[in-house]
């Protein structure tokens, strides 16, 4: 089996989308998403003028090889958009593989671990009055976890928190928008939010909240230890943690467990996290962290040390990432729990899916590969749009991590 032809589909159904088509001379075609929010194309471009020439001619079967050949063969390593690059092109290879075989592509994952994957929704609010409605309103569509982000008095932009009734979306058209943030109110704030949503709700329901890296050390180790009797299922990226040694002042301090990753691209950003049990959950995502190959190694990797996953799941992966994670997701032991942020209805046009949502659970048929088509014709309808993630200012106007 070789492969014959692979392209690069870029469109904007809501939002942008960047998906790898790889054709063989079986006439099977694989599909991988490149969605790299905010560097859509640097991924696109990459693909197209330096994988897609040296992929034509593989044997699409060899994908440990070709994995290989785009990680190891390349000298300039690891990175968001060569790492995203490489995923996608993982992705559809695991796809064409299963479609030939005719079946699931969790089949070749080690089949069946479970029959359905706990996901959890997202709840924000402005205020706490509307967190608490929203989270309500999750509760009600059926989910058992709610990750809930609210609006901090006195704190222009709290991460995650829409103040125009739209579902979140940050990335915004144009330049990056600059937000204003203050981590002392936001400090003195939120054990308040998730006091009252634990009042509200009962002790049953699971609670994620996400930090999105705004925390210093000692200020992430603060809130996990006062959040610690609401018994979050998750703190989130409490820290910007390049520095991974700064994981564990946190551990030091609090039983609150912790996820961390979705920025993360390979398995070099975890090996402290995870051989010293500083985190209980993996976030970094198929589509950005190397593909199935790659993370197959890292959950493998995590298991030994009692960590599960928590794939990113936002609506910026498309829904060739989110089909591909349910299929892993289902065939390992170590699952957590999956992000589950519906894409709007409009994304549909061009993606045909096979996965469904029911009562806080997420599951897939058993459709060949991935399991997951693009429209084509669907997809040349909606351009791209040049959209940016924000830029983040403490108020004095220093600049900081969104
Ligand atoms: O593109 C950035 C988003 O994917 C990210 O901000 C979402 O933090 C996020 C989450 O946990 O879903
Ligand atoms: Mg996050």
């Amino acid at each position: 089996m070789k492969i014959t032809d692979a392209r690069v589909i870029v469109c904007s159904p809501g939002r942008n989308f960047v998906t790898l088509k790889i054709f063989t001379d079986q006439g099977i075609y694989g599909l991988g998403d490149a969605t790299l929010n905010g560097m859509e194309k640097s991924v696109a471009t990459y693909l197209t003028e330096y994988c897609i020439p040296a992929l034509i001619g593989k044997d699409p079967g060899n994908i440990e090889d070709i994995w290989q050949y785009f990680y190891r063969g390349v000298y300039w390593r690891r990175g968001a958009v060569s790492m995203t690059a490489v995923s996608a092109i993982d992705m559809a290879l695991w796809d064409i593989k299963a479609k030939l075989l005719d079946t699931p592509l969790y089949n070749l994952l080690g089949g069946r671990s479970r029959d359905r994957i706990l996901v959890y929704a997202h709840a924000n609010g402005a205020n706490l009055g509307e967190a608490v409605e929203n989270t309500a309103r999750e509760v009600e569509k059926g989910f058992k976890a709610v990750r809930v982000q609210c609006g901090i008095p006195g704190v222009g932009n709290a991460y995650g928190v829409v103040t125009d009734k739209k579902p979140y979306e940050p990335a915004k058209r144009g330049l990056p928008p600059e937000e204003i943030w203050d981590t002392s109110l936001y400090l003195n704030y939120i054990p308040k939010v998730f006091g009252k949503i634990r009042e509200v709700f009962g002790n049953d329901l699971h609670l994620l909240h996400d930090v999105h890296h705004r925390c210093t050390p000692i200020e992430a180790a603060r809130l996990a230890k006062e959040l610690e009797p609401f018994h979050l299922f998750w703190l989130e990226d409490p820290v910007a943690c390049e520095l991974q040694e700064s994981l564990r002042l946190i551990r030091q301090h609090s039983t609150t467990p912790v996820a961390v990753g979705e920025v993360f691209n390979s398995v070099f950003d975890y090996t402290t996290l995870i051989t010293e049990q500083l985190i209980d959950y993996i976030r970094m995502p198929l589509s950005h962290g190397g593909g199935i190959t790659h993370l197959q190694k890292v959950a493998a990797f995590a298991s030994f040390y009692h960590i599960a996953t928590g794939f990113h799941g936002a609506t910026d992966l498309s829904p060739v990432t989110l089909a591909a994670a349910i299929h892993f997701n289902t065939a390992i032991n170590n699952f957590g729990i999956q992000e589950y942020m519906p894409h709007s209805e409009v994304v549909g046009d061009v993606f045909k899916t096979n996965y469904k949502f029911e009562n806080g659970f997420l599951t897939i048929d058993d459709s060949p590969g991935i399991g997951v088509d693009i429209d084509e014709k669907a997809a040349a309808r909606y351009p791209y749009i040049t959209a940016r993630l924000p830029v983040n200012r403490k108020s004095d106007g220093t600049l900081f991590n969104w």
